[in-house]
């Protein structure tokens, strides 16, 4: 039910969601304490001009999948929370490049997350939700889940390790973008994080493949890979749109609808592909 052709969307994509991490001019964090714990150098400064890379979606899908070794092709590969490798090389793969984690885990999984080898692999992406296109201010007052301390501490014993916090404005742009082109009234949640992770890739990679974000032949009510845990929602969605970000990604895959059901594979242009 997508209105725009799927050229079109690219561009608005492209030109209307601003992936930025926080920086040092940001408002609040301008502290000479935040100076301390604030990444120097920029994500694409960190990550260079990467190619074809890889997004893997938590589904309970991949299990069975044995995606690991084309997965891990790719020159960088994009994770999700809590989602391990370890035990599940044959359908994931084991590179991990990036891993985008929501301010819930960072917060209510406090202990786990600044224990867990699991996150000091790669560079770390933490986002939270945001009021509707609330000023940076009003958010740094009143963020969803308050993770600032945690991500101190985390920074503090793991200096070395690039860990980012996505500028909020970059959920709300996109939020946008999925109501104007749906039919239905979205309710007003944040995208999930595996949409964000998508075009956060979008912007550093010439081009993307994500995996079982739309489901394979191998869809399962079987929430993550790694639980035993059943749930329909967590394919179709509760608090995030997921229904209509999926919509959306099905609409601007450059793949074939063969690849999707064998391999639960789309393939989108890095925005540096897209000429408008
Ligand atoms: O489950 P979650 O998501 O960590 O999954 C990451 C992304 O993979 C896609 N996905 C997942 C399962 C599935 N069956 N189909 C899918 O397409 C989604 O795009 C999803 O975003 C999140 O988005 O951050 C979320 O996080 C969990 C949870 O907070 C973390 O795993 C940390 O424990 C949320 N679950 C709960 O709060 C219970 C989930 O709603 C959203």
């Amino acid at each position: 039910s997508a209105k725009l052709s799927p050229e079109k969307l690219l561009c608005q994509l492209r030109d209307r969601v601003n992936v930025t991490m926080i920086q040092r001019s940001d408002g609040p964090f301008g502290t000479s304490e935040w100076h301390q714990y604030l990444p120097g150098k920029s994500l694409s400064e960190t990550v260079g001009h990467l190619g074809r890379c890889a997004v893997v979606s938590s589904a309970g899908s991949l299990k069975s999948s044995r995606l690991g070794q084309e997965i891990d092709s790719h020159d960088a590969v994009l994770r999700f929370n809590g989602a391990p490798v370890r035990g599940f090389q044959d359908d994931v793969g084991q590179k991990t490049t990036i891993r985008l984690v929501n301010s819930q885990l960072v917060t209510v999984e406090e202990q786990q997350f600044l224990r867990e080898p699991l996150y000091n692999t790669g560079i770390l992406i933490v986002w939270d939700p945001a009021p509707y296109h609330a000023e940076i201010h009003e958010w740094y007052r009143k963020p969803d889940y308050n993770f600032f301390e945690s991500y101190k501490a985390y920074r503090s014993t793991h200096p070395e390790q690039p860990f980012y916090i996505l500028n909020p404005k970059m959920q709300w742009q996109l939020w946008d973008i999925l109501q104007e082109n749906s039919l239905e009234h979205i309710q007003p949640n944040p995208p999930s994080s595996g949409m964000l992770g998508i075009v956060i890739m979008m912007t550093l990679c010439d081009e993307v493949d994500v995996y079982e974000f739309l489901p394979s032949k191998r869809q399962t009510d079987i929430c993550h890979y790694y639980q035993k845990f059943h749930d329909h929602a967590c394919t179709m969605g509760a608090y995030h749109p997921l229904l209509f970000e999926k919509n959306l990604v099905k609409h601007m895959n450059q793949g074939t609808d063969e690849d999707i059901y064998t391999h639960g594979k789309v393939t989108l242009p890095g925005f540096r592909k897209v000429h408008c």
